[in-house]
């Protein structure tokens, strides 16, 4: 009985030795362990139009995490753009990579970075999900969700969405 518990006990030191070790591992998490996305969305537009992606990327690590793009098995391809708007007009850039800041977040936003999405092999509806595998600059990857909303929606909908007001105008770019 009293060999027993003191078996027991010595388990309990080696469990706990082994969870210190795994725990000392974390010191080489990769770049997506320290991002979490949130509010993450597609605007489909109808036709062969390009579709808009966009996600907001919270860093809780000590470094920057570049995001680099992301690989999709449903669109064909994927780039990671920016819009501008000067004088009136809207125009877009590919860049090669957004920086998330330490401890903090980047946006990925209508008007500003998206990711855009190009030749599904199959017609994206509103609501539809669709897993796009967002990548880091160390080559670590996270597969994210991301809803597919309508032409005129303007974020990511559900309880954070804000009612639908009529500008006029369908959006034109991402
Ligand atoms: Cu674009």
């Amino acid at each position: 009985m009293k060999s027993s518990r003191m078996k027991s006990s010595h388990m309990k030191s080696a469990t706990l030795l082994l969870a210190g070790l795994l725990l000392a591992g974390g010191a080489h998490a990769t770049d997506a362990d320290h991002i979490r996305a949130s509010h993450a969305w597609i605007r489909v537009l109808p036709g062969a139009l390009p579709a808009g992606a966009y996600v907001t990327l919270e860093n809780d690590g000590e470094k920057p995490v570049a995001l680099r793009g992301a690989g999709s098995t449903v669109y064909a391809e994927v780039m990671l753009h920016q819009s501008s708007r000067a004088g009136g007009m809207s125009r877009m850039a590919m860049v090669d990579a957004l920086d998330v800041p330490a401890h903090g977040k980047a946006e990925l936003a209508p008007g500003g970075y998206h990711l855009m999405l190009m030749q599904p092999n199959a017609p994206v509806k509103p609501g539809d999900t669709v897993t796009l595998t967002l990548q880091f600059g160390d080559g670590s990857t996270l597969a994210t969700d991301f809803i597919a909303r309508p032409a005129n929606a303007m974020d990511a909908g559900g309880e954070h969405a804000v009612p639908a007001t009529d500008h006029g105008a369908m959006p034109h770019g991402h």
